[in-house]
């Protein structure tokens, strides 16, 4: 059987892994991101039945638009739903992009990064026909270093990704070539899933070029804990070439810019008096604000006397867990929160700043505060609205969907890899509490319990300060690794996948089963996906599946359990989904999963506004809660909870 599609090649390619800080490029005084690569590129798919033809051709070496028919393709976007083209839509293999970018001379004695923020799934980089980086895996960031290459400009950057998804791929995938010659033609070949949204692909974040000094501060870890009413806040801080660094100055500035504490050592502890911790905007009082940001400052100096400075903003919080609760600063968080997608008509999972600002204002609106980046990390820009604005995050990998096949070596070295990457990029982030490491493995499976004890011991390793867990959906007399999560986040569809409409059963079904999740391991449990498909504009009353009305009595029916089981061991509740989203084409799915509170376009189905209505009413309770435990009585008025919607 010929190689699928070419994918082989790019494992046959020595990858690359230079292992950095990758600081998010901000700029400074020392620092400047001088061009955004975003806006129309050049684009064409390597059809060719080998999808090999863009190699043997070499068209990296000359504009793209030299060796054949190019198409103008937005970057930062998914390619597939751009034109009216079903094959485009539907592709599996290399697309190739290219564009150009200039680096001002004057900037040219500085170290010149080009950096991708995502690009899904492998990719390779030629800059003026050389091979610069590979990637393998999307959702994260890759950079590479310009400086040796002769980067005066014009710059043509080539960028050929490939979607395809096999079995040591996350997510994980298969492709399988169709052989019964009645039936289809030579070579036919399907890209098969184990996840439930659609494959999107193509430049998905930005592409930047940005400058630092040639002695440069290269990573910077903060770890905080609180001491009565302190904040201490361990950090290190890496330079890059170590033995050209100088000196290294740090200082923690408020939010008003004054400085809290400093120190001169790259490594160390500083003590914040008095400090302002980090809350979630649900557990604000009289006395404390919403996700206070602090900014670590630092400044090195090489040993010819030129600096770098870099800003980090951060958060000073704690989190911990008990066998029934979930605590942050110590006091007892209930995530009441949404399970999202990064998914939009037209862009896909491009990056797109109204759809940002437009969910997060939603999430108030709805008085979320807490949400999932199911089934892969979100946008830095994503990340760094949920530290600004107090929502807390379970930071989740793209491991969706590990099967049988899966969970070998090849896998997991690579589902460590990108743990490494995702954490590296993330540790720094107050709203982050908890890592996912994935999403419905076949966790019952025997060689699981190697497999994710393995990764949680590396995640733990990695950050000590954070819960690690991955979201199971397997029976509790089956789960063979969910020992090794420190909270148990299950997915539970009673009255949906099993005994369809039966919402009469959701009581009993869910009570015992969450229950006994929590007998067998003794910690908290969050449910964090539970949902019906809705149409939005259907409408039957008796409810009936698919209905706006259903969707409300089935949500309503959880919640019944769950304000049972919140005494006790829940610590969380998420719905499936905050919004609709493209899924592959399917007899379940009515374009795409219908789950959402929102429609696709974010409009509120009947839905959206029963959470509101509930999510405001717990968070007005435990903001009463948290207020009495600290000797506050005022709650702010912002959290009184709106008009019940009149359902039934
Ligand atoms: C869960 C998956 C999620 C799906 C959801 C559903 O975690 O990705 O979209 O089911 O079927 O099992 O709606």
């Amino acid at each position: 059987m010929a190689a699928p599609i070419g994918f082989l090649f790019v494992l046959c390619l020595q990858i690359v892994l230079v292992f950095s800080g990758m600081l998010y490029p901000r700029n400074s005084m020392s620092r400047t991101v001088f061009q955004n690569i975003d806006g129309m590129w050049n684009f064409r798919i390597d059809a060719s039945e080998s999808r090999f033809q863009g190699f043997s051709e070499k068209w990296y070496t000359r504009p793209l638009k030299q060796s054949g028919p190019v198409i103008p393709m937005p970057v930062p976007a998914s390619y597939n739903d751009i034109t009216q083209s079903k094959e485009l839509r539907d592709f599996v293999g290399w697309a190739w992009y290219d564009n150009e970018f200039y680096v001002p001379p004057e900037l040219t004695t500085k170290r010149v990064v080009l950096r991708i923020d995502s690009a899904h799934y492998n990719t390779i980089v030629w800059v003026n026909g050389q091979e610069v980086m590979q990637h393998f895996g999307g959702h994260l960031p890759f950079e590479v270093e310009l400086t040796k290459y002769d980067v005066q400009g014009p710059n043509r950057v080539t960028v050929a990704i490939n979607n395809t998804l096999t079995p040591t791929t996350l997510p994980p995938g298969t492709i399988e070539y169709k052989n019964d010659p009645l039936k289809y033609p030579k070579g036919y070949f399907v890209q098969n899933l184990q996840m439930d949204f659609f494959n999107y692909a193509g430049i998905h974040r930005s592409v930047k070029v940005y400058t630092t000094p040639k002695v440069y501060i290269d990573d910077i870890t903060i770890v905080t804990g609180i001491q009565g009413t302190n904040g201490v806040v361990s950090y290190t801080v890496k330079s890059t070439p170590a033995s050209s660094a100088q000196s290294v100055h740090v200082v923690i500035l408020d939010r008003e810019g004054r400085s809290v504490g400093e120190s001169g050592q790259s490594q160390g502890q500083i003590t914040v008096h008095n400090a302002n911790l980090w809350w979630p905007y649900s557990m604000v009082t009289s006395a404390n604000e919403t996700a206070y940001l602090y900014t670590f400052k630092v400044t090195l100096t090489s040993n010819s006397g030129v600096t770098d400075q870099y800003s980090l903003p951060f958060g000073i919080r704690t989190v911990s867990a008990t066998s029934t609760q979930l605590l942050l600063n110590n006091k007892p968080f209930y995530c009441h929160g949404v399970a999202k997608h990064e998914d939009a008509d037209i862009r896909g999972k491009g990056l797109d700043f109204p759809l940002i600002a437009k969910d997060f204002n939603l999430l108030r609106w709805l008085g979320a505060n807490c949400i999932r980046t199911s089934h892969y990390p979100y946008a830095e820009e994503i990340m760094d609205q949920a530290d600004q604005q107090g929502v807390v995050v379970i930071d989740e990998s793209p491991g969706v969907g590990i099967h049988k096949g899966n969970f070998g070596n090849e896998s997991l070295s690579h589902h460590l890899q990108v743990m490494e990457e995702m954490i590296q990029r993330d540790k720094n982030r107050p709203a982050v509490i908890m890592w996912s490491m994935a999403n419905e493995p076949q966790s019952g499976l025997p060689e699981a319990e190697f497999y994710f004890k393995t990764i949680s011991q590396f995640v733990k390793k990695m950050d000590p300060t954070r819960l690690v867990t991955f979201v199971a959906n397997a029976d509790y007399q089956e789960e063979k690794a969910a020992q090794y999560n420190d909270i148990l986040c299950i997915n539970r569809y009673f009255a949906w996948y099993s005994d369809c409409s039966h919402t009469e059963l959701i009581n009993l079904q869910l009570t015992n089963d969450l229950q006994a999740f929590h007998s067998k391991y003794r910690k908290p449990v969050i449910v964090t996906e539970y949902g019906a498909d809705t149409i939005p504009g259907l409408h039957q009353d008796p409810s009936f599946v698919f209905t706006e009305e259903f969707q409300v009595e089935f949500l309503t029916e959880y919640h019944k359990v769950f304000d049972r089981l919140k005494k006790e061991f829940l610590v969380g509740e998420m719905v499936w989904n905050f919004a609709d989203f493209m899924t592959l084409q399917q007899i379940t799915r009515v374009v795409g999963n219908k789950k959402g509170l929102f429609t696709r376009q974010r409009q509120p189905k009947m839905s959206a506004h029963v959470m509101r209505s509930r999510y405001h009413g717990l968070m007005h309770s435990n903001a009463t809660q948290h207020s009495y435990a600290q000797g506050h009585a005022t709650v702010s008025s912002k959290f009184t909870p709106p008009v019940v919607f009149p359902v039934g």
